[in-house]
């Protein structure tokens, strides 16, 4: 039983750097993620939102359905809704559609993807390495920069366009 695991955890570890080395492109054939942010959180906070820009320049929709990241124990796809006069988040289950042809923006106060379970802080300046799901492309990955506390919008990036 013992030499199974541990067969087991090798074959693991191998896939592992192996997604190193065939790491996913920042744009596939029909979906270009830009400008992937997210904030600092304080001490003691379990969850952050993540936000970013995803075109699908397809004649299909595509959706993103969830996702992962090195230290974030879940990723779920969040929507904003009212319950009476308050804005609340909810999950959406059957994640969010990108519909061909379009940009859709994940923002404070709207749809966003939520890292749940976090290990340590985001801290200010750190970039998580986050690979994004979709229905139909796949897994994408793509650099959230971590911006201040509270900030509503990301500040000019390097690198991007
Ligand atoms: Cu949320």
């Amino acid at each position: 039983m013992a030499i199974i695991q541990r067969s087991a955890f090798v074959a693991l570890a191998c896939a592992f750097a192996l997604s190193f080395i065939a790491l996913p492109a920042l744009a596939n054939d029909t979906l270009t993620l830009k400008e992937a942010w997210t904030r600092a959180t304080p001490p003691g906070a379990t969850n952050g939102g993540g936000f970013l820009m995803i075109t699908n320049t397809g004649d299909e929709a595509d959706r993103l359905t969830g996702g992962s990241v090195s230290g974030v124990g879940k990723v779920e796809i969040h929507t904003m809704v009212m319950d009476g006069d308050v804005m609340k988040m909810r999950e959406l289950p059957d994640g969010l559609e990108v519909p061909a042809g379009e940009t859709v923006t994940l923002k404070p106060g709207g749809d966003h993807v939520m890292f749940m379970q976090l290990e340590k802080p985001f801290e200010e300046g750190q970039m998580l390495d986050v690979t994004l799901t979709f229905e139909k492309a796949g897994d994408m990955s793509t650099m959230f920069m971590v911006q201040p506390v509270g900030a509503t919008e990301p500040k000019h990036m390097h690198g991007s366009n």
